[in-house]
């Protein structure tokens, strides 16, 4: 009996564009660090975006960016709307950001990235550049376990509950923001331990994937919807829960949500509602991290660490990679 060993359209989406994305992380982070420290968030961002896009053109790919730099950030941009890649392959959507944690490369502090998610298109959430209200937590719990609706003691209570330890065994991350001072009192209370961030919630929901690891159990609070969106579609390659819910309180970001296809401005979204079908997502560290190592840029060589997950199998590869030809490699 002949096996068939033929990989559908569909497949090569994910499995030969996989490695592909690697380059494309791999130079936003390379040219996003040589600018690491130098204290000028718009330059760094610029030089990721500038690579992205670069590296995105060379791709066989019809590719449109869904989910792009926005004007939260002034930033320049890959644009929602934007064409990428040489039309030669299939038709995919995109959700990038460049630089994650633009204020942690310019400051040179712990935790940027580039990331970026690929998928079918009609695949990823049109998230416009709002806030989103999340809640995300790792495998190996039974399905609602968590709720975005529910009060931090209760869905705290749930997840001890669930894993078998105390309410304070569980530790939570959530970004060190004014707007999460009643949530962060809220969840002091049921004595639980708290990690704040001050930037880069992508990696900080991804955290809840490997608890052991990480030391984080429950990711809390209010980030960017974009980010939302890329931490959604990693959860989705290794499982985990997540939900987020738009912020959408004033008529200007309503309408232009509207515009986007969000009709019902408070709907609470489930993680396989931003990020459905076959997702890639890649991430390389742009300065050291919990989730990643930064760029070193050696003297023959520069080196990298790249994350790349894959839906359709759960399989997440750490890519360490050295670059020579070292100017070609800068001025690429
Ligand atoms: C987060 C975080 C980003 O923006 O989503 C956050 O992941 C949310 O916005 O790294 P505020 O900074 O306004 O709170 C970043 O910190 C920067 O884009």
């Amino acid at each position: 009996m002949s096996v068939d060993l033929r990989i559908s359209p569909e497949q090569v989406i994910e499995r030969y564009l996989s490695m592909e994305l690697v380059r494309v992380t791999e130079r936003a982070a390379v040219c996003a660090a040589k600018l690491r420290g130098h204290g000028d968030e718009k330059a760094a961002d610029q030089a990721a975006v500038d690579a992205m896009r670069r590296e995105l053109n060379r791709l066989d790919i019809d590719g449109e960016i869904v989910i792009g730099e926005g004007e939260r950030d002034e930033a320049p941009m890959l644009f929602i709307g934007e064409k990428v890649g040489n039309k030669q392959g299939p038709k995919v959507h995109i959700a990038v950001d460049p630089l994650e944690g633009t204020t942690l490369c310019a400051k040179d502090m712990p935790g940027s990235i580039a990331v970026m998610a690929m998928a079918g298109a009609g695949s990823l959430l049109y998230a416009p550049d709002v806030y989103m209200d999340k809640i995300a937590c790792g495998p190996g719990y039974a399905p609602g376990v968590i709720d975005l609706d529910a009060s931090p003691a209760d869905n705290i209570n749930a997840l001890a509950k669930a894993k078998g330890v105390k309410p304070r065994e569980i530790s939570t991350l959530i970004m060190d923001r004014p707007r999460h001072a009643k949530l962060i009192e809220e969840v002091r209370k049921t004595g639980c331990s708290i990690r704040l961030i001050t930037d880069g919630d992508v990696a900080g929901v991804i955290f809840c994937t490997q608890p052991e690891k990480t030391g984080i159990d429950l990711y809390l609070g209010i980030g960017g919807a974009p980010e939302g969106v890329l931490a959604a579609a990693a959860l989705r390659c290794v499982g985990g829960q997540m939900q987020g819910r738009l912020i959408l309180d004033t008529e200007e970001k309503r309408v232009r949500a509207h515009g986007m296809g969000v009709l019902d401005p408070n709907k609470k979204y489930d993680m396989s509602e931003m990020a459905s079908g076959d997702v890639i997502v890649c991430a390389t560290g742009v300065t050291d991290g919990g989730l990643l190592s930064g760029v070193k840029f050696g003297k023959d060589i520069i080196e990298t660490e790249t994350l790349v997950y894959r839906s359709i199998t759960g399989t997440v590869r750490r890519i360490y990679g050295e670059h020579r030809e070292f100017s070609k490699f800068q001025l690429d």
